[in-house]
């Protein structure tokens, strides 16, 4: 009897300048990330991203500082990362009253259909930061049947308050997202 096998996604989230080391909202260690999802990469055959990629005004920015604005060298892509390697970008915060924390609330394309088409049952979700867009990607891709892994050395945590990313884990861990370390993909 064959035994269905999960495809695998790996979902990179917001590895853009911005939210870099220079970057005007970065996570402290935000580009750390970058040489273990270009080793993970390689472990998939599914392989999107996505971008927070505000219109210049934005509700979004009473409370963060104006950062990765469409078509700004602050919303491209991390120049390590392995870009070619990324079947589909998943564009969110395009709406003037839109945060778009979560990938799934992409609005070039839905992103649930996208990889439910695809097969993709258990999702790996990296990249920055943990404590806002990680966080929420992973809860609703938890929300929407996948079974949700978060690679803690593939993640990386803002932290406006030092233990923010710690909570972070704990919270998406009491969700039943799996925290896994890249060795072990
Ligand atoms: C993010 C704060 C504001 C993120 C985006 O990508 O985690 N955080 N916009
Ligand atoms: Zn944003």
């Amino acid at each position: 009897m064959k035994v269905e096998q999960g495809m695998k996604g790996l979902l990179i989230i917001d590895v853009q300048n911005d939210f870099c080391p220079g970057g005007i909202l970065a996570a402290p260690e935000g580009d750390h990330v970058v040489p273990v999802i270009n080793r993970l990469i390689d472990k998939f055959t599914i392989v999107v991203a996505s971008k927070d990629w505000h219109p210049r005004t934005s509700v979004h920015f009473q409370h963060w500082p104006p950062h990765c604005v469409q078509n700004s060298q602050g919303a491209e892509f991390h120049p390590e990362l392995r870009t070619e390697k990324i079947q589909q970008v998943f564009l969110k915060g395009t709406g003037d009253k839109d945060d778009g924390y979560s990938a799934f609330e992409a609005t070039n394309l839905d992103m649930n259909e996208y990889l439910k088409s695809k097969g993709v049952t258990e999702l790996y979700v990296t990249g920055l930061a943990t404590d806002y867009c990680v966080k929420a990607s992973a809860m609703d891709a938890a929300k929407k049947g996948f079974r949700t892994f978060v690679v803690t050395d593939a993640v990386s945590a803002v932290n406006v308050k030092p233990d923010d990313g710690q909570q972070a884990l704990e919270e998406m861990q009491a969700a039943a997202i799996t925290l896994v370390d890249s060795s072990q993909v």
